[in-house]
């Protein structure tokens, strides 16, 4: 049996609230020009453009305690948690589009919502995961990922604009790939739970193949369940991926992003993910931008089962010479 859905459901959030600088609301539009739609439709997909959500702009939201911006945070996952969930109740493979990677919060509950039994694998430079009390920014795109955990829960105070979530995922039901900027207290958080990571160094020393056998491994081990894959594009080396606001050195190489999400589709697990934090403000000239947009479209379409191999239609012969 293929569980592999055939629809996919491609979702915009053009948001940037979760962090300070401008421009990554915009990452929507440069994907979709990217080619993103064309690229799934010759997957052989049935793809269902949902447009973007239109969030509200708060006039007033002021921080709480060190928190940027938590009721338009808080409503924009609201609004995303609800048609995410939809989308995927509906049968869809969801793609979502950032916006910054506070918009997981959303994606991830609504998925959540509809597959209970999910597991999250996240590729990131950065491991997402502070406490509004651990932060050293106040910017929610750093903090998803420490929502989400149940056994977090009495570490997040009730921050204004969050009431309609509630903690939902496992520490065990995680893993991380691509981490080379964690902060002190995110890092004493991943060994006090146990959580599963890969630095790039780890990816140094065992490689990206053993790296991906050991976090289906960890997620799989008692049964097979859904996959969540939250890229953020600054997982890449800067070299590759340069419009987005916060590169890291020292990334992912080409290859290695392309194997990951091979793996990843190779499953047939694969439920729903987000491509976050491409910035197009932020690339120092027109080809930076289009390097960057078109990299995410490539990740998409790997996940989705483009691969290196070429695909294998159905043709019942090498076509003989005449
Ligand atoms: N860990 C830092 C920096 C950061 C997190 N995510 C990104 N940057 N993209 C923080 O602000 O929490
Ligand atoms: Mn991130
Ligand atoms: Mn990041």
């Amino acid at each position: 049996t293929q569980s592999r859905a055939q629809s996919v459901a491609v979702l915009g959030a053009p948001f940037s609230r979760g962090q300070k600088r401008g421009g990554v609301e915009h990452g929507p539009k440069v994907i979709r020009e990217a080619g993103l739609i064309e690229r799934l439709s010759g997957l052989d997909y049935s793809v269902h453009d949902f447009g973007d959500l239109s969030f509200q702009h708060l006039e007033k939201d002021e921080p709480y305690m060190d928190v940027k911006f938590p009721r338009s945070v808080g409503a924009a996952n609201k609004m995303l948690s609800g048609a995410a969930s939809r989308a995927v109740g509906a049968g869809h493979t969801l793609v979502m589009l950032g916006g910054d990677h506070s918009l997981a919060i959303g994606s991830v509950s609504g998925h959540a919502q509809q597959c209970p039994d999910l597991c999250l694998i996240w590729v990131d430079a950065h491991a997402d995961i502070n406490t509004p009390m651990t932060s050293p920014s106040g910017n929610l795109h750093g903090q998803p990922v420490s929502f989400m955990l149940k056994e977090l829960t009495d570490k997040i105070p009730a921050i204004p604009g969050f009431s309609w979530m509630k903690p939902f995922l496992s520490s065990r039901d995680l893993v991380y790939i691509g981490l080379r900027d964690v902060d002190p207290g995110e890092r004493n958080i991943l060994k006090d739970l146990g959580i599963q990571y890969f630095t790039m160094r780890d990816i140094d020393r065992m490689g990206i193949q053993r790296v991906m056998e050991m976090t289906f491994d960890h997620l799989m081990a008692r049964k097979q369940r859904p996959i969540h894959l939250s890229f953020d594009i600054d997982a890449f080396d800067p070299s590759l991926a340069p419009a987005t606001g916060t590169p890291v050195n020292g990334g992912l190489t080409y290859r290695e992003g392309m194997y990951i999400t091979e793996e990843i589709h190779n499953t047939g697990l694969l439920s729903a993910m987000d491509l976050v934090e491409v910035n197009p403000e932020l690339g120092a000239n027109r080809e930076a931008v289009e390097a960057t947009a078109s990299l995410a479209v490539n990740v998409i379409a790997s996940s989705l089962g483009q691969t290196r191999e070429g695909a294998h239609v159905s043709i019942d012969e090498i076509p003989s010479a005449k």
